[in-house]
C-alpha cells in the first residue's frame, strides 16, 4: 500500500504518493545570485535572490534524508554558443553578453564558474543536474525521460527567477500531467511584484498551475 501525504497549501490541500515525488531545484546559480554573472549584467539586483537558500538547503536536506529524488537545473550555452538562439544572444543593452568574459567568467556558458551551483547546495552524486538551453526545464533536455524512468508524478518546485524560469518550467510539467506544487519562501524573484502575481496566478481558478505552499508545510507534509 503507497502512503499518501498531505500538504496545508493553497488553494487547497496537496496530496503527493510518498514514492512518487521529486524535489526541482531551478537554476540557483552564481550567475543569477551573485555580482559579476548573467543577472547582474542584466541590470538586476542580484542580492534578495539569496535569501531563499537556507530554505532550498532544507528542503534539500530533508529529500536527502528520505532518499527522494532530487533534480538541480542549470541554466547555460556550450561555449561555441551553438544552442543559444541568435535571439538571446542580442536581447537587452548590456555591456556583458552571453559568452562574453566577466568576472566569474564567460556569462551563462556552461562549465564557467559563474555558472555553477551555488556551493551551499552544490548536487550531490545521484542527484540529476539538468543543463537547459532555455527558460523551461523541459525544452531541449532528458527531464521529461528521467522523470518518467523515476515514476515520478509529483514534483515540489522551488529555485530562481520565480516568473521566468521558475513559472516556465512549472507550465511546461503542468501540461505534461504533472502534479505541481511551488515552495513560496523558496523561490524569488528580482521583482517581488513578479514573484507575488506568480504565486497568484498559479493558484487562482482553482489551481489552474498548481498549488503553492510555505517550506515549513513542505516539510512537516514529508515527515
Ligand atoms: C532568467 C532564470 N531569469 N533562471 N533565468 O533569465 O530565471
Amino acid at each position: 500500500e503507497i502512503k499518501v501525504n498531505m500538504i496545508s497549501a493553497q488553494p487547497y490541500e496537496y496530496n503527493f504518493p510518498a514514492d512518487g515525488v521529486a524535489l526541482l531545484i531551478i537554476d540557483m546559480q552564481r550567475d543569477f545570485l551573485e555580482p559579476g554573472g548573467f543577472g547582474a549584467a542584466l541590470g538586476n539586483d542580484v542580492s534578495r535572490l539569496q535569501a531563499i537558500a537556507p530554505n532550498i538547503k532544507l528542503l534539500l536536506q530533508a529529500f536527502r534524508n528520505y532518499r527522494l529524488p532530487i533534480f538541480h537545473t542549470q541554466e547555460g550555452h556550450a561555449p561555441d554558443l551553438s544552442d543559444c538562439p541568435v535571439s538571446k544572444l542580442n536581447r537587452g543593452k548590456s555591456q556583458l553578453k552571453i559568452g562574453d568574459v566577466g568576472p566569474m567568467g564567460r556569462i551563462l556558458i556552461l562549465g564557467e564558474t559563474g555558472n555553477a551551483i551555488v556551493p551551499e547546495l552544490a548536487p550531490l552524486p545521484g542527484e540529476f543536474v539538468i543543463t537547459k538551453p532555455g527558460k523551461g526545464a523541459f525544452y531541449r533536455t532528458n527531464l521529461e525521460q528521467l522523470l518518467q524512468q523515476q515514476n515520478i508524478s509529483h514534483l515540489m518546485i522551488t529555485g530562481v527567477t520565480t516568473e521566468v524560469c521558475v513559472q516556465t518550467t512549472m507550465r511546461e510539467a503542468n501540461d505534461r500531467g504533472y502534479e505541481c506544487l511551488l515552495v513560496e519562501d523558496a523561490t524569488d524573484s528580482y521583482f517581488p511584484e513578479f514573484k507575488q502575481a506568480t504565486l497568484e496566478m498559479i493558484r487562482a481558478q482553482g489551481g489552474i498551475v498548481g498549488w503553492t505552499a510555505t517550506t515549513t508545510a513542505v516539510l512537516q507534509g514529508l515527515a
